[in-house]
């Protein structure tokens, strides 16, 4: 800690009434930049959202895990503009012979509690009820499907063909781990994924703005409709759409909001938040905690998933808005979860333990 620091820092917090532009922290690092990828400035922003409440989501056990809004700052670093696409994902694997975990046979091992005629690869796939239901349980709208996986993603007889500028979706988190480090980057930390989405300014409900539908206008691949009977894709798509058929942010990141939900690396627990607030200060490239706890499902090991996907709507789950969280357990894909990559400044770039120069 210099004084140079604390007297940028301060002059940052002064600057910040939200909603108002983030001081950047680090300057864009010299070219070649990597391919795919936009430089993050990193700074200092209010992270979480008090937009929150049980009506964020109908899922009984949801919380207002996205409170209190408190001060964190993360070091610059590189994202990928869009979520990894089928093509991507296909070179990956390709190049390695990945299995994903979604493709494997699950094992006795694994589910002690399983008739073994469960035991059959595959995942958890979306399918709309016939007519209207309560919003109270959500395995009316999700089954698992033998079969599915990223290159089936609706099903055995679905594939990807015609597909490569999709999102991959299926992904489990050590499937996107595996992804990452074959691609050199890594996932983001929850805190960084906030950072990125926000572009820049703070304290707004959306990564664009305030309203949902500027000038009418759909930012972002979510649901309309009666849900989950009828998705009525009066946005451009029903269901998933291609990456980038959205304007990009203000870092030039497409899709931060809706089509597919992603990874981030940081454990769930619904108080991190509030643990951060009472440590007090300006939380620096928090990592997440170091055990996971969601209550609703105690027993599961969940991580953090950011964004909402093509199936949120103001129905029943509205956390397309920018500063709410979502969970999932770290071995379940679906059929709307996906990831993309951040890579973090190597030494000699701007941002490496030099922030606000
Ligand atoms: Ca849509
Ligand atoms: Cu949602």
């Amino acid at each position: 800690m210099t004084l140079a620091y604390v007297l940028a820092i301060a002059a940052q917090m002064a600057a910040a009434a939200p909603p108002g532009k983030l001081a950047a922290a680090t300057n864009k690092p010299p070219k070649p930049w990597p391919e795919g990828m936009v430089w993050i400035p990193g700074g200092e922003f209010a992270m979480g959202s008090d937009e929150s409440g049980e009506s964020l989501c109908g899922l009984p056990g949801v919380t207002r895990d996205a409170q209190p809004i408190h001060r964190v700052f993360v070091d610059g670093f590189w994202m990928d503009v869009t979520e990894v696409t089928n093509a991507q994902f296909e070179k990956f694997v390709s190049a390695t012979g990945y299995v994903t975990i979604a493709e494997r046979t699950p094992t006795k091992e694994e589910f002690p509690t399983a008739p073994p005629e469960n035991l059959v690869s595959g995942s958890v796939v979306f399918t709309r009820t016939p007519g209207a239901v309560p919003l109270n349980n959500h395995f009316q709208w999700w089954r698992y499907e033998p079969g599915a996986n990223w290159r089936h993603p609706e099903g055995p007889a679905s594939t990807i063909d015609g597909r490569g500028k999709y999102p991959v979706v299926h992904i489990a988190y050590d499937d996107a781990i595996a992804y990452a480090k074959w691609a050199g980057k890594r996932l983001p930390t929850e805190a960084e994924w906030e950072f990125a989405a926000r572009g820049g300014v703070e304290g707004l409900l959306y990564a664009w703005g305030n309203e949902f539908r500027p000038g009418g206008k759909f930012m972002a691949n979510t649901y309309q409709g009666p849900f989950p009977v009828k998705d009525k894709g009066e946005d451009g798509f029903v269901g998933l759409a291609p990456v980038s058929q959205f304007p990009p942010n203000g870092f030039g990141l497409f899709d931060m909001a809706g089509n597919v939900w992603e990874w981030c690396s940081d454990w769930y627990r619904p108080d991190y938040f509030a643990q951060l607030a009472a440590a007090g200060g300006v939380a620096r490239n928090p990592q997440g905690p170091n055990v996971p706890f969601d209550p609703s499902e105690s027993h599961e090991k969940k991580r953090v998933h950011r964004g909402g996907s093509f199936l949120c709507t103001d129905l029943y789950c509205t956390r397309y808005m920018v500063g709410t969280r979502g969970k999932g357990e770290s071995s379940t894909g679906t059929n709307h979860l996906g990831f993309r990559c951040v890579k973090s400044a190597t030494k000699g770039e701007a941002g490496v333990g030099k922030p606000n120069e």
